[in-house]
């Protein structure tokens, strides 16, 4: 059947047809649908997993025990799940096992660019890159085969364009994929050295095989044109190679690694001017110059930082840009803020006022980080507030008073920040430690995640007791607060900088995206003198006069929460309500 699918519902769709039953995942931009897509469909099981790692070990362990899986996640996320993965490339497999690792050049949504062609490079790991959604499609279909075939995991690489762009496909009937018998075999599945000093020199003996197959791999594909230009390419790079350079010849690899070295040689041989483009990284060009291409030409600096387009290339290549696609769009900038109502703001608010050093983290709550609230000092990967935070105390020494505040998401707490927590406590630190609990993982859509209990499928769980798994490893002091009460907040962070002890303030009130908050808006009376309090909350319902700094409430975005009524000193900002 034809259908119209973003990459990351062809590759749910791809898995579904192969048979496969079991899908793992922790969430993150761009690859989150892939495993939504994929829990919807009949007959697989889908779970969120507390983080990558645990996702590529429960994977590993349903492959073992014989069932076609898939893992997703972003590409920071193989970070996490690097060392499963490495190992994983010595085990192997025993049901096909297809890890995507979705990229995100130009940053969208992330902290970092990173090309996860290196991981698969460095790791062994065999890595398909689609162009499309329909090769999306037959990609992640044909990989679970390939994987037992060349027993180990396949890497499906994704980009944000390719994930998130819809293209037409033609699905297919699920396959029929029975799970294989589970054979115990301590030198494939126990990775001690005496075992796996045997399955290095399988993997090796596997990379060589590979290497053959990748020679005659119809994934890779030279499309002769001209006989000047030639370009070597791969995924979305492709599209734009093909919009930009209409008349080029272009070899389009499917396969990134292990790289056909003698097909692009040869391709590179029958074109005058050869060229690799590419996004986020050199991978390429340097494995293209590896396999003997010396000649190898390049167009005025292409950016290696960011996304490319087709007039980036364009530019590159001195070819007159379409004035569209030349200049960026001249529009007001809109930073992101946190939403009217959001429970995070007042916490901020008030970590700002006490003047705190914030050791922040990845949610939304990372827009605490941005004017007017300026409330965040860093932020790198996921758990890395309480692990910053005990590390700053440990260099400004017992003596200094600096008030320090780890700030971490319920689901970054389950993620990662947990176990930071328990090395700060272990190692006898103090400080404060503030969990935004929003009763979701509300950046990447709201995700069900161990502390509010809802599962991917919505099968029955349990909500975990964030009180008290926080006390039963050791934190004595506990404290549940409402985080929209102004002074509540105040007073807790207060009493905590004050101590000498371990403080885990755990802030709690539901995302407003996950329960609407339905009160009357407020509005500004007045008695407003325009001194500019409440604005200093960020929120997008209050805009100032231009010349007179008077408030205005926008009814549109006010939901009422009534936090920038705690700030007004002049009584000027009351409910329409009349509360
Ligand atoms: C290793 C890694 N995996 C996934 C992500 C994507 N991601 C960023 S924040 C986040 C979770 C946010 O949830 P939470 O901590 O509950 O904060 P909230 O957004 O609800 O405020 C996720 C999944 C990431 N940045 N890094």
């Amino acid at each position: 059947m034809r259908a119209l699918l973003s990459g990351n519902e062809a590759i749910a769709q791809g898995a579904w047809e192969a048979g496969c039953s079991i899908g793992v995942a922790y969430p993150g931009t761009p690859s989150t649908e892939t495993m939504e897509a994929f829990a919807a469909k009949d007959g697989v099981y889908a779970e969120w997993c507390t983080n990558e790692k645990v996702a590529v070990e429960v994977g590993l362990g349903a492959s073992a025990a014989g069932a076609r899986v898939l893992a997703t996640m972003k590409h920071v996320g193989v970070n996490v799940a690097a060392d499963p993965l490495f190992t994983a490339a010595y085990t192997g497999v025993g049901g096909g096992y297809v890890v995507l690792a979705a990229d995100d050049p130009g940053m969208y949504s992330s902290q970092n660019e990173q090309d996860s062609r290196y991981y698969a490079q460095a790791a062994k790991i065999p890595m398909l890159e689609p162009a499309d959604s329909a090769e999306a499609l037959a990609f992640a279909r044909d990989a679970f085969a390939l994987s037992e075939q060349f027993d180990v995991p396949f890497f499906l690489r994704s980009t944000v364009r390719i994930s998130h762009t819809r293209t037409p496909v033609e699905t297919g009937e699920r396959a029929n994929a029975p799970a294989k018998p589970y054979e115990k075999d301590a030198s494939k599945w126990v990775m001690m050295p005496a075992f796996a000093k045997g399955r290095r020199k399988v993997q090796l003996e596997r990379v060589r095989q590979l290497e053959e197959w990748v020679k005659t791999c119809p994934y890779n594909q030279a499309e002769q044109r001209s006989a000047e230009v030639g370009v070597i390419c791969s995924g979305a790079v492709y599209q734009h190679v093909r919009d930009a350079l209409p008349e080029a010849s272009v070899l389009k690899l499917g396969v990134v690694w292990p790289l056909p070295a003698r097909a692009m040689a040869r391709f590179a041989q029958s074109v005058e001017r050869c060229y690799v483009v590419e996004e986020g990284s050199t991978y390429l060009s340097e494995a293209v110059r590896a396999a003997g291409v010396e000649s190898l030409s390049t167009p005025s600096p292409l950016p290696v930082d960011g996304e490319l387009s087709p007039g980036l290339i364009r530019q590159a290549f001195d070819l007159p840009v379409a004035p569209h696609a030349a200049a960026a769009p001249d529009v007001p900038a809109r930073p992101p803020a946190l939403c009217p109502g959001c429970p995070h703001r007042l916490v901020f608010k008030e970590l700002s006022r006490a003047r705190a050093i914030v050791t922040g983290d990845i949610g939304c709550y990372t827009l605490g980080a941005l004017p007017p609230l300026s409330a965040m000092d860093t932020c790198v990967d996921m758990g890395a507030s309480v692990s910053m935070a005990h590390g700053m105390q440990l260099a400004f020494g017992d003596e200094d008073k600096r008030p320090i505040a780890a700030v971490i998401g319920d689901s970054t707490f389950g993620h990662s920040g947990l176990s930071s927590l328990v090395s700060t406590v272990y190692n006898q630190g103090s400080g404060v430690v503030c969990i935004l609990d929003n009763r979701t993982t509300a950046m990447t859509g709201r995700q069900g995640n161990p502390f509010n209990g809802v599962t991917l499928q919505n099968r029955p769980s349990r909500e975990m007791d964030l009180e008290a798994i926080v006390r039963a490893i050791g934190v004595d002091d506990v404290r549940t607060i409402n985080p929209h009460d102004a002074r509540a907040v105040r007073s807790a962070l207060k009493e905590a900088f004050a101590s000498d002890q371990l403080t885990v303030l755990i802030f709690r009130a539901p995302c407003v995206l996950l329960e609407r908050i339905v009160n009357p808006p407020f509005e500004v009376t007045g008695t407003c003198t325009g001194c500019g309090a409440c604005a200093t909350l960020g929120c997008p319902a209050i805009a100032r006069d231009n010349e007179t700094g008077t408030a205005s409430i926008d009814r549109a975005l006010c939901i009422g929460c009534g936090q920038c009524a705690q700030y007004c000193g002049f009584g000027a900002i009351v409910s329409e309500g009349g509360r």
